[in-house]
């Protein structure tokens, strides 16, 4: 990265492409990274000399000293959770708050979103119009009341009296749907009140104008990362709607949720598993029968260790979706790409390639709009040998199995963008960097 250039890091898939891995190898190279969207819903494992991490709400750069990291105004915040993952960090060795830096202007998780949540997943299931699969970290009910302009923000913990007064308001609200039409357990405003005041101790010291330090440390010429959450097929207007998560993903976004303008955006880096995996509900055209042992899915799941960090579910599993992908490369306008887990398809006799659907008679080389659409989509492979060599840990392009190389090139033609990175392994030196 050369002087004062920043990178936004976005998946292209349905989340766990690995972004965490490259951002927090990219982040040798960067003084500041920014979390943009998105909330403890996120789980990045990083995996350093041998030793997993997981981060769920701290930008990835936490584990490089002094490395700035930033939380940005279009990222929902768990106050006991961000309170949790500190301590686990600061228990590991890591200094967290002398160099993490929160956007007053946040809007705050608090109980009754998880609440609501969950309270709404079950009945979306017990009235048959079938759960989102959501991570039930009261993510969407936050940005519900952002949208709606009675959020609880962070700035609020400064104001005791005036956060009193909004999450009476707020939670008399909730409170409302949870013993109507949610069936759910009402809650106290005392404890949540006492709970938030005490936690609001320790944030404050972190709070910040985010954006406008953004602003001078670029001006200072510093390199800043900005780390995408979740991937462009979960992308509220985007993704495969309603089986989305609730912010934007897109690398549009890293201006707007970290506070800063547009052109300080330079590079887009789109990261994509070699192969497909999605977590929670939702259509997947390309998706193989994963659970069923000595299958392609099969393979991809345990040889790709494919779980959710967060919640610890299974991920679904499919082969590489590259008109799927051309939708997420346009929409992100991605420079290049960093292709992840090749090596998990180390060993298959053959290896396919989704480039187009068949949908009522028609042939689309691009993912439609409409989930139901998506839904009745007749994936289009095409066919190739696979390799036998294993690829895990290699280094460069040229020590890759020559199948391998032909996949990789026809990827970049089908979704017209370079393949400027190929991860090999979870540890940071198993990467291959091709511009
Ligand atoms: P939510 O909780 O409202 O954001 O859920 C809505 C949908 O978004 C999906 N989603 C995710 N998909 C993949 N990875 C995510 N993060 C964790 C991880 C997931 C985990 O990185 O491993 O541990 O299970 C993530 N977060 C949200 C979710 O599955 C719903 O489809
Ligand atoms: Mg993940």
């Amino acid at each position: 990265m050369a002087r004062g250039r920043n990178v936004v890091v976005v998946g292209t898939q349905w989340g766990d492409e690995g972004k965490g891995k490259v951002v927090d190898w990219m982040t040798d190279h960067a003084q500041g990274v920014v979390r943009f969207q998105g909330g403890h819903n996120a789980g990045h494992t990083l995996v350093i000399k041998g030793v997993k991490t997981a981060l769920q709400l701290i930008p990835s750069g936490i584990m490089r000293d002094g490395v700035a990291c930033y939380i940005g105004n279009g990222v929902v915040l768990d106050p006991t959770h961000l309170l949790g993952e500190i301590e686990r960090l600061e228990k590991a060795g890591v200094e967290v708050r002398s160099r993490l830096y929160i956007s007053e202007s946040c809007p705050l998780i608090l109980p009754f979103h998880v609440a609501v949540d969950k309270a709404r997943e079950a009945l979306r299931e017990s009235s048959g119009s079938g759960k989102i699969g959501t991570t039930g970290k009261g993510i969407g009910p936050a940005y519900e009341d952002k949208v709606a302009r009675r959020a609880l923000r962070a700035q609020d913990l400064k104001h005791p009296e005036r956060f009193a007064k909004k999450l009476r308001e707020l939670l008399e609200l909730h409170n409302f749907a949870l013993a109507g039409y949610l069936h759910g357990e009402t809650l106290q405003f005392e404890p949540i009140f006492e709970q938030a005041m005490k936690m609001a101790e320790q944030i404050k010291p972190m709070l910040a104008d985010v954006g406008y330090m953004i602003h001078k440390a670029h001006l200072a010429g510093q390199n800043i990362l900005f780390e995408g959450a979740q991937g462009t097929l979960l992308d509220i207007d985007h993704g495969t709607y309603p089986y989305v998560t609730s912010s934007n993903c897109v690398a549009g976004n890293a201006a707007a949720g970290a506070g800063v303008g547009p052109q300080l955006l330079h590079y887009m880096l789109g990261i994509t598993k070699a192969y497909t995996t999605r977590v929670g509900s939702g259509p997947f055209p390309t998706e193989l029968d994963w659970e069923v042992p000595d299958t392609v899915g099969y393979h991809l799941s345990t040889v790709g260790q494919e779980r959710g960090t967060v919640t610890g579910r299974a991920r679904r599993c499919g082969w590489l979706d590259a008109a799927a992908l051309k939708r997420s490369i346009i929409i992100n306008g991605i420079t290049g790409l960093c292709l992840t887990k090749l090596d998990v398809l180390d060993g298959l006799p053959e290896i396919k390639m989704c480039v187009g659907y068949r949908l009522d008679g028609r042939l689309l080389d691009i993912l439609p709009l409409d989930g139901d659409e998506i839904e009745a989509c007749k994936p289009v492979f095409e066919t190739f040998p696979g390799w036998t060599e294993t690829t895990f840990g290699i280094t460069s392009w040229d020590a890759l199995p020559a199948n391998a190389h032909a996949y990789l090139k026809r990827v970049e033609e089908v979704i017209g963008a370079p393949i400027d990175m190929v991860s090999t392994g979870p540890d940071r030196e198993h990467t291959i960097v091709l511009r």
